[in-house]
């Protein structure tokens, strides 16, 4: 057997890793590594210099914090035929013994966060990441605001960088490793031109050197009029040669500083964002520009696909529209960054048409964590089998990365409601493998995380597990049933406003747009009588979606529209089954606050009353978006609401006056919501 550097853990001989600038603040763990921790068992030996690296040192802390068990023992075998560098195997090694290999030290890393998630080691696992790329998007502003964040304001502290150093950095890059996140883009995709400043390319790489060793590379969302924003050139258009340099500079300064840097993420001609359409060019030159500045250093770049252009098209066609025609023209290092669905994160929405439609272009999809349609940091909403129905219809194996907007800011539990963190286990754990059930990452994150599973009743468990795992069904139900979408409240996303009418603003902004009432009935026709959307899918889901008869019901709306009397499989009209669907949201909105308080014997005092605040707000909001929702249509079904919903407990007109005057970046609190409603 040939050499095979390895430590054993009987052993424990640390060095640490430190910073020598000085930390702020205090940071607790999240609660899916809180709960964890044992009393340690270290009995000391040596560590094999040849071993000893930042990230090893990691690896054998948490061993020696939250582990006692059998002795692990970590190696280190390059010469594996493992898959990727991030891969590991873990098994059995005699009676008292464990052995994980890796090629790599991160790859010993995850192995001991995948033995601290499951000790049990009776038969031999080997694990290997889906996609190389697995990685966070922050919204994060640089005046500390977070677009879309509902979890208090920015972790990163830029007016302190790069002097002061918050301890949540460390934690926040510890959280990530655990469950295999490895990128982190740390600003808006509306991005400040700033960031590329040199005082700023300062802070970042502080950052980057505290999330080297945990395996997370940084990457920044970029303006693509920087060079006109900071160095006052007259133009950004990507043909230009000192654009170009600029770039090339750019990108040579960045790795100086940070030699691993990941690479950019690009919204260009998107919502007022400067893209290279602004000077005559395409997305592809815009996105291998700076895909050529970056690819000596081996960076890349995210083309983000959200994109709607002033044709007169229907929105849900226009990225396929704008980036179809682009196919083979991107070059190696650029990936295209598309929405899960072709609108916008809508509680439900089908897959959006582009993901297989550019056979020569790397595509990567974006996922929402952060819940801007699904109720912000009140509702319990788990996504993860919303993420799931995704990857029921777009095969994972075809995506090249996989990305997902973050929940996460500087409340003192991360995500602000307790079960929000359980979003974030399930993005990092279902980028690792897709083929994890939601099930199965409920229950994992429930045993981590919220309760002690040795003195909790299994039925319990279960309970909980239903309420996650039904969690976005009934959302959709009181919020957007049927394929109902965008009938949001106009700016924040919270409420239900379907009747909202903003002067001056794009149609494509408002609900009107989308759920099209009339006196005749409700939905998008997108079927080929219709904006004929259903021809950018393939044929069998072009015939599936664009025939009402065979239509899923879950797309009913979406994809066409539909009488008010017309027969659904129940043998209900729509209107009737409407009117269930939305009673069903609130019977399960209700049900969860009722099972919630069976649950108070087995969780810490603070988070049952804190869950139970927000469960009894997202109840009441169910009632709010049925009774709203309901009320409005029937103006236009003309039908009553039948006996079995309700009470019906608000007026209309009063429904109507509701006005939260909340930013989007805030949550609106329950005495807030109790005062307009
Ligand atoms: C929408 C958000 C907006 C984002 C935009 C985007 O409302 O705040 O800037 O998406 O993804 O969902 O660029």
């Amino acid at each position: 057997m040939s050499y095979s550097p390895h430590i054993s853990f009987r052993i424990l001989l640390l060095t640490f890793f430190a910073f020598c600038i000085p930390s702020t603040g205090t940071s607790k763990p999240v609660m899916w590594l809180q709960n964890s921790a044992h009393d340690a068992d270290s009995r000391i030996s040596t560590v094999p210099a040849n071993l000893s690296s930042p990230t090893i040192n990691i690896a054998i802390n948490e061993l020696r914090n939250n582990w006692k068990g059998k002795d692990v023992c970590l190696i280190k075998d390059t010469r594996s035929d493992a898959s990727t560098e991030d891969s590991y195997s873990i098994e059995a090694k005699g009676k008292n013994g464990i052995r994980i290999t890796s090629p790599s030290d991160i790859g010993l890393l995850y192995g001991v966060y995948d033995l601290l998630r499951n000790p049990d080691v009776s038969e031999t696992r080997s694990e290997s990441p889906l996609y190389s790329l697995r990685l966070l998007n922050h919204w994060d502003n640089l005046d500390g605001t977070v677009e879309r964040g509902y979890a208090g304001h920015s972790l990163w502290k830029w007016e302190q960088l790069p002097d002061s150093i918050s301890p949540c950095y460390e934690e926040y890059a510890r959280a990530n490793a655990s469950i295999g996140i490895n990128g982190t883009v740390l600003n808006n995709v509306n991005a400040s031109p700033r960031i590329l400043s040199d005082t700023y390319l300062r802070k970042v790489k502080i950052l980057a050197d505290i999330f080297r060793p945990y395996g997370i590379k940084v990457y920044l969302s970029v303006n693509f009029a920087s060079p006109m924003a900071l160095d006052s050139l007259p133009t950004a258009d990507p043909l230009n040669e000192d654009v170009q340099l600029w770039w090339k500079k750019k990108a040579d300064e960045i790795y100086s500083l940070i030699p691993d840097f990941g690479g950019f993420l690009v919204k260009a001609n998107s919502e007022g964002q400067p893209g290279p359409m602004d000077f005559g060019r395409t997305h592809a030159d815009g996105a291998n520009m700076l895909a050529r500045a970056l690819k000596p250093h081996g960076g890349i770049v995210m083309w983000r696909a959200f994109v709607y252009s002033p044709i007169d098209a229907d929105r849900a066609k226009q990225a396929y529209m704008e980036f179809r025609p682009l196919d083979g023209k991107f070059d190696s290092n650029v990936i295209i960054q598309i929405k899960n669905g072709p609108i916008d994160f809508q509680p439900r929405e089908p897959y959006s048409p582009l993901f297989g439609a550019m056979p020569s272009t790397r595509e990567m999809v974006e996922f929402q964590v952060t819940q801007e349609y699904l109720g912000h940091s009140n509702h319990l909403v788990f996504l993860a089998p919303m993420w799931k129905e995704f990857f029921r219809d777009v095969n994972p194996e075809s995506l090249r990365a996989i990305a997902g907007v973050a929940n996460i800011g500087d409340s003192e539990n991360w995500t602000a409601h307790p079960f929000a963190e359980a979003n974030w286990y399930a993005f990092g754990r279902l980028a690792w493998n897709p083929r994890l059930t939601s099930g199965e990452i409920a229950d994992e994150w429930l045993r981590r995380a919220l309760i002690d599973p040795e003195k909790t009743p299994s039925s319990t468990i279960g309970l909980l597990k239903e309420v996650m795992t039904g969690s976005r069904e009934a959302a959709v139900d009181y919020m957007m049933p049927l394929g109902l979408h965008h009938i949001f409240a106009f700016g924040h996303h919270y409420g239900p406003e379907p009747w909202c009418d903003v002067p001056g603003a794009r149609a494509d902004w408002l609900p009107k747009y989308y759920h099209q009432a009339d006196t005749i009935g409700l939905g998008f026709d997108r079927s080929p009588s219709g904006s004929d959307a259903v021809e950018q899918y393939p044929d069998s889901l072009r015939r599936l979606y664009g025939n009402i008869a065979s239509c899923p019901e879950e797309y009913l709306l979406w994809f066409h529209h539909v009488p008010w009397t017309r027969k659904m499989k129940s043998g209900r009209t729509l209107w009737e089954e409407l009117c269930a669907a939305y009673q069903r949201g609130c019977d399960s909105a209700d049900s969860y606050v009722a099972t919630w308080e069976t649950c108070m014997p087995y969780v810490k005092p603070e988070i049952y009353a804190d869950v139970l605040s927000r469960l009894q707000t997202q109840a009441k909001d169910s009632r709010w978006w049925r009774d709203a929702c309901l009320l409005y249509f029937a103006r236009y079904s003309r039908l009553p609401i039948p006996p079995s919903v309700g009470p019906i407990t608000h007026s209309l007109p009063d429904l109507m006056k509701v006005d939260l005057g909340i930013s989007n970046y805030e949550s609106p609190s329950p005495r807030l919501l109790d005062n307009v409603r």
